[in-house]
């Protein structure tokens, strides 16, 4: 598909001729915003929402997450509609699309899914930016045995003011700041005399200075070492040299022949001969023979034993406090904590100890790269946790409006058709994609399931339409494939009652009432009765657990097209119910199949009776 850019970054498809279009196709009611007849044939100008333009698409939409997302405890069309729809937007080209689900699948969801070979779609629990969402993957960090010349040299090249420190497992150990460095390589007056005691491998001692050997090993051993400078006459060196153990000590000399053998003969660990100075071939056999590594450091005495400093190892500058946190934790959490810490950097660890991330100050108030297109739903109580707190960019749905306000215009388009499944097959139309045959046995499970195979009053002739062309598509015969579906699995039988009440259960607020309408649907009512009492227990349970005005639970027989209500709660509003009674709390609702277009309507009017009065 042709496409151009926009001027403000909205991307439309470019005129593009539709004599291919189907014959159902309905441009008035479609998602175009333009369109123009000539003759027999039909031009779309525009269509908006289809953001289909791979190659030169700008970096922050290519990171972009775009989440296909149905309703809180979701049924069949809100699954299988966020599914197909987000292979739609795959195909026409947005990037990073996921399917997402905000709650468990049933037996029938798994056996529509599984039928087509399908993954169900990635469960979120909420939305709310995470550490994960914003934190720096790629970490600089050092480890312990790193040297605090190399890291002082990476903290100045990255501009940065303090690193981690991992071990050979890249397990978190602490964090190394620069404080914590120049502490070490400019000790306070009274510490001073800690300045000449290194512990490092005697390699890393040479190393910092760029030191050659001459003659003996240089180990790679971790070892406390004590720095001497041969600068005194040969009487006071002597006389130091009898207050040390020598086998810790590493002179740093020039060329004083009298020193360096006095030196050998006590058999001090190494002798560094700075300023690049020429030693003597006797001094070096000597040292051979005593077992005395003799280096020979570019630098002069004062530079050389400047470095060698810096050869102390970063595990032993650690920072004893720090504030860590895990991938998973919630933003808010992390920004409250953050507040009152003195940290630069939080370190981001795993639950095994292993360093994942970071987190900068600034990191705190980037947000995640995320946005919604929220299908077979658009009231926000029925969305998925934090989706107030995540841009929406399009609804797909075929509810009522639930007073719903977004900062930017948005692709809202609202169908009162009998299912979301619907909706998305017109889309693969408008956007001129064949369905595949697993999306469209997905989609007609969910017009089937929703619209009881065209039997409830939801059904319009555009869902017989689509249901046609899908069923010609996947090869299933519409009766034979609904009658799989609802054989799967009966609620009454396969769970508990709390979890018949709250599996398919959708809450409103209505001028401040809250209250929730479940619906189950079955194959016929023969195990209602057994059960009823323990629905009913469930229920008040539920509307007291909640804090709920009331609770409503619909039975649906999809043969005999009746259903069972079972209602709890305020007792004002419970006595308004005036279908023929079956029981305490229950009513028989002849011809009632839809929990939106027939039962929400009426208890919204029995609602507004009872604050009118
Ligand atoms: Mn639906």
């Amino acid at each position: 598909m042709a496409c151009r850019k926009q001027p403000r970054g909205n991307w439309f498809c470019e005129t593009r001729r539709l004599e291919a279009a189907p014959p159902s196709w309905d441009l008035r009611r479609g998602v175009c915003t333009g369109a123009r007849k000539n003759g027999n044939r039909v031009f779309i100008l525009a269509v908006s929402g289809f953001t289909g333009c791979g190659p030169d698409l700008p970096g922050n939409l290519l990171r972009m997450q775009t989440i296909v997302i149905g309703h809180k405890n979701p049924d069949m069309d809100s699954i299988c509609s966020a599914v197909a729809y987000a292979h739609l937007k795959r195909v026409t080209g947005t990037p990073n699309v996921v399917a997402a689900r905000a709650g468990n699948t049933n037996e029938r969801i798994d056996f529509v899914l599984d039928k087509f070979g399908v993954e169900p779609p990635v469960f979120i629990s909420d939305l709310s930016d995470r550490v994960s969402d914003v934190m720096e993957r790629e970490v600089i960090c050092v480890g312990a045995d790193s040297t605090a010349y190399d890291a002082i040299h990476l903290l100045e090249k990255r501009r940065l003011r303090g690193l981690p420190v991992v071990d050979g497992e890249r397990r978190f150990l602490g964090l190394l700041s620069a404080f914590k460095i120049s502490h070490h390589l400019f000790p306070p007056r009274e510490e001073a005399e800690t300045a000449r005691l290194i512990t490092a491998p005697l390699s890393s001692i040479v190393a910092t200075f760029g030191g050659k050997v001459l003659t003996g090993e240089l180990p790679n051993e971790t070892a406390e070492y004590l720095l001497l400078i041969g600068a005194m006459s040969a009487e006071t060196f002597a006389e130091r040299l009898r207050q040390q153990s020598p086998g810790r000590l590493v002179l740093f000399v020039g060329d004083r022949e009298d020193i360096q053998r006095l030196a050998i003969a006590a058999k001090v660990r190494a002798i560094v001969v700075t300023g690049d100075l020429p030693v003597a071939p006797t001094v070096r056999e000597a040292a051979r023979a005593g077992g005395v590594t003799i280096v020979t450091s570019p630098h002069d005495t004062a530079i050389s034993v400047d470095l060698a400093r810096g050869a102390v190892q970063v595990g032993r500058m650690l920072e004893a406090e720090h504030l860590t946190f895990t991938p998973d934790t919630l933003l808010e959490h992390v920004r409250e904590k953050a507040a009152h810490s003195a940290a630069f950097v939080f370190p981001i660890v795993d639950e095994g100890g292993v360093l994942v991330g970071i987190l900068a100050k600034s990191n705190l108030f980037k947000r995640a790269e995320r946005q919604l297109i929220l299908v077979d739903h658009n009231e926000l109580s029925q969305a998925v946790k934090g989706a107030d707190k995540v841009r929406i960019v399009e609804i797909l749905d075929h509810h009522r409006i639930g007073g719903f306000a977004t900062d930017s215009p948005i692709l809202f388009w609202n169908n009162p058709v009998g299912s979301t499944s619907t909706i998305v097959a017109l889309c693969y139309q408008h956007a001129g994609v064949a369905v595949p045959p697993a999306m469209a046995g997905l989609l007609m499970a969910g017009l089937l399931s929703d619209t009881l195979n065209l039997n409830s009053p939801t059904a319009t002739p555009v869902d017989r339409l689509v249901l046609e062309e899908l069923s010609r598509i996947t090869g299933l015969d519409p009766a034979g494939f609904a009658e799989e579906i609802f054989s799967v699995g009966s609620p009454l039988l396969t769970l508990s009652p709390e979890q018949v009440i709250t599996t398919d259960c959708k809450e409103y607020e209505e001028e401040g009432v809250r209250f929730t309408v479940a619906q189950i649907e079955e194959l016929s009512f023969s195990h209602f009765a057994e059960k009823q009492n323990a629905l009913l227990a469930a229920l008040e349970m539920h509307v007291r657990r909640a804090g709920l005005s009331f609770a409503a639970l619909l039975v649906t027989d999809i043969n005999t097209q009746t259903s069972i209500l079972l209602c709890c709660g305020a007792p004002k509003f419970v006595q308004r119910i005036d279908f023929p009674a079956r029981g305490p709390n229950m009513w028989e609702l002849a011809g009632v199949v839809s929990r939106k277009k027939q039962l929400l309507p009426y208890l919204l009017q029995r609602l507004a009776g009872l604050t009118a009065n």
